[in-house]
């Protein structure tokens, strides 16, 4: 044994997992716990055994890493089985988390106890799969239908003290969870021991009750928590064993799926982007106290997620009036999240208290961090920087929120122009994940790092992008619109290739989008480079925008809406005003029209990629996913046409 060691505990063996770096079941962990159940058995020693991890977590699932490649015996279904069927009863032990394959494991020993802090779940539906090693059979069994539905189809893990309420944990331990894990199992052999999971009787739920689930399981957009619901369905229809075959069957059929995969890609994306190899060892600047500029939504949204991460703010506007406002749309974030019950008036409180409002820059001159939220004009952001330029520490890292700006303008004459970096939030910025940082060629590679442990501290998925209009995503997105645009002009219907998007996958097509947005945005910043002698040339925004159609805010964009009524309707005065530009009849399958659309996000993410803009292509991926509704289960524009 090699990754399982074993302790004695008087008759209680307490074995301790070591698997690096979240104890995932790997093949050679099946078949150590395999094997050490018959040990166990076999020891007249020994009467129990508690199952506990070393490091962060208790076993995080199966090895996705093994997921592209033959599965080998032992089986995972067959290692819970085994431990189910020891002789001696085991004692899940579970800190950090227990999920998919490692709450299966636990659900196979005859108890389970945790620590407050850890949490439970079978996140298998977000890899596209379904649990493969009975959740779908034992947790109706375990915690009834309902409590089992809402875990195994929504994929969300609970909290110790939800999953004990649910059913799903023994016990919550406070302290020491080995010491209280042994103390339970000891206790536990004074009384009889309650019935495996796999032999309790299952409750029958009416039609109803499944038709109201699988209506919401296929909101999610993709098969896994469908299928996922079925087989719950399927247990409670027959018999164990066939249960477990029908479960392993839906399992390996999903595994090999083109969702799997690219949900998969993503996965492991999310998990490198934040951490690049290139920054390896480089030590972060501290980001404690940080001045925000600009209190509007985007200054507001920025100040709301720095203040949860647990930063002091101070909120910089032009007047005592304007910093009012901005302290008060600051705390209408903290209300909203009081609304929905995520924090407590005295959590609001709290917050508010660590966010402080001024006119005076001088009052940023101790801050470590100070991000730029104004007006997005070259001369009031250099005035900003110059300003911060005089009143910051020398080492205070500065950072730009440009979307669309050279930020190598923005920061022109800047003292110690190594500290100054860019980083372009997403609104509302308090809850979209993306964050683009864009290092200029004089940023230190401290002042990257420290952009990137922001990122992680904020919660955000944190990509880096190369100066160019629009670095990744609104180059993207530029593109993407043009490309839709040029399918109207060859005659496709507006909605045609909006219900194509919404069929591919995106909650809204691209015109629908732009209505919500409005239209003027993208309009007002082609006419600001067409003002500085750029070439631009008209789109057909430009044309609706000119005639007064910017989207939803004006009755009418893309579509028309009726008051009151976001429902977009064909317009009649579009087509007039578009009228003699369209040049053809085309008519398109819609699977086709998002090939081409997405087949166009891809080829301007290659050009980004050759122009050294992207560091890899699954950067673009997470990019559109987290920034721009690209359904995950797609795996981005990049994936998904390698994959075509
Ligand atoms: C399953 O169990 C199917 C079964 O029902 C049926 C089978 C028959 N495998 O997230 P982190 C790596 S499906 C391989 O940054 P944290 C990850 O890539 C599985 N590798 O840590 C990263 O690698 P690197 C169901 C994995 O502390 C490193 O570990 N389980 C796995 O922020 C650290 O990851 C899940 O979906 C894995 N399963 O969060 C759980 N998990 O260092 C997925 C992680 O090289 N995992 N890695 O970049 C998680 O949710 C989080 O990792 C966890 C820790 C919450 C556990």
């Amino acid at each position: 044994m090699t990754l399982l060691t074993v302790r004695r505990d008087g008759e209680i063996a307490v074995v301790t997992l070591d698997n690096p770096p979240v104890n995932a079941i790997s093949e050679a962990v099946r078949k150590e716990l395999f094997e050490m159940v018959g040990q166990i058995d076999a020891d007249p020693g020994l009467r129990a055994a508690v199952l506990i991890c070393a490091g962060r977590t208790f076993l995080a699932g199966a090895d996705v890493r093994e997921f592209g490649k033959p599965p080998v015996e032992p089986h995972l279904p067959d290692v819970v089985d085994r431990i189910e069927a020891a002789e001696k009863p085991w004692v899940a032990a579970i800190h950090g988390a227990a999920l998919g394959g490692g709450f299966e494991i636990a659900m196979g020993c005859r108890f389970r106890v945790a620590v407050e802090s850890a949490r439970v779940g079978l996140p298998e539906v977000t890899l596209g799969v379904i649990p493969g090693a009975s959740g779908t059979v034992r947790t109706p069994r375990l915690a009834g239908v309902e409590a089992a539905v809402e875990l195994v189809t929504s994929g969300r893990p609970l909290s110790a003290a939800k999953a004990q309420k649910a059913g799903l944990l023994d016990a919550v331990v406070s302290g020491d969870l080995e010491s209280g894990a042994v103390a339970f199992a000891r206790k536990a052999l004074g009384a009889d021991l309650p019935m495996p999971v796999s032999k309790r009787p299952l409750e029958q739920m009416p039609e109803e009750f499944w038709q109201g689930a699988r209506k919401t399981a296929s909101k999610a957009g993709h098969q896994a928590p469908l299928r996922a619901l079925d087989s719950i369905c399927f247990a409670t229809e027959h018999g164990f064993s066939e249960a477990m075959a029908h479960e392993r069957e839906t399992f390996l059929d999903l595994r090999g799926s083109d969702e799997a995969a690219a949900l998969r890609h993503v996965f492991f994306a999310e998990r490198a982007a934040p951490k690049p190899a290139a920054l390896k060892g480089i030590e972060p600047r501290p980001f404690k106290s940080v001045g925000v500029i600009g209190g509007g939504t985007m200054g507001a949204g920025i100040a709301g997620a720095c203040r949860e991460a647990g930063m002091e703010i101070i909120l910089i506007e032009r007047d005592a009036e304007a910093v009012a406002r901005g302290l008060d749309n600051v705390g209408k974030i903290f209300d909203g999240a009081v609304k929905r019950g995520k924090i407590s008036e005295e959590g609001r409180a709290e917050r508010m208290a660590g966010v402080r409002g001024s006119s005076d820059y001088a009052e940023l001159a101790q801050v470590d961090l100070v991000i730029e939220a104004v007006f997005e004009e070259i001369g009031v952001k250099r005035a900003v920087f110059a300003e911060l330029g005089r009143v910051c520490r020398s080492d205070a890292l500065l950072a730009t929120n440009t979307s669309y700006l050279d930020p190598r303008a923005i920061a022109e004459g800047l003292p110690n122009p190594e500290r100054f970096i860019g980083l372009h939030f997403f609104s509302p910025a308090h809850i979209m994940k993306l964050l683009e940082i864009v290092p200029t060629p004089d940023t230190a590679p401290d002042v990257l790092a420290t952009g990137f442990a922001l990122g992680r501290a904020l919660n955000k998925m944190p990509v880096q992008a190369g100066i160019c209009e629009g670095f990744i995503g609104n180059r993207i997105l530029k593109r993407y619109r043009a490309e839709a645009e040029g399918l109207v002009l060859q005659g496709v219907a507006i909605s045609e290739i909006d219900a194509a998007m919404r069929d591919y996958g995106f909650r809204m097509g691209p015109f629908e989008a732009q209505d919500l947005g409005g239209l003027d945005i993208a309009f007002l910043q082609r006419e600001g480079a067409r003002a500085a002698g750029r070439e631009v040339a008209e789109t057909l925004g430009d044309v609706l925008v000119r005639a007064g159609r910017k989207g939803q805010k004006t009755a009418g964009g893309w579509y028309d809406y009726a008051e009151g009524d976001r429902t977009p309707q064909p317009s009649a005065a579009v087509s007039e005003l578009l009228g003699e530009r369209i040049s053809g009849s085309l008519d398109l399958p819609r699977s086709e029209i998002a090939e081409r659309l997405v087949g166009a996000m891809a080829a301007e993410g290659q050009a980004i990629l050759d122009e050294g803009i992207a560091q890899a292509p699954q950067d673009i991926d997470l990019v559109e996913v987290h920034g721009y509704g690209f359904p995950r289960w797609k795996g981005g524009p990049m994936f998904a046409v390698a994959a075509s």
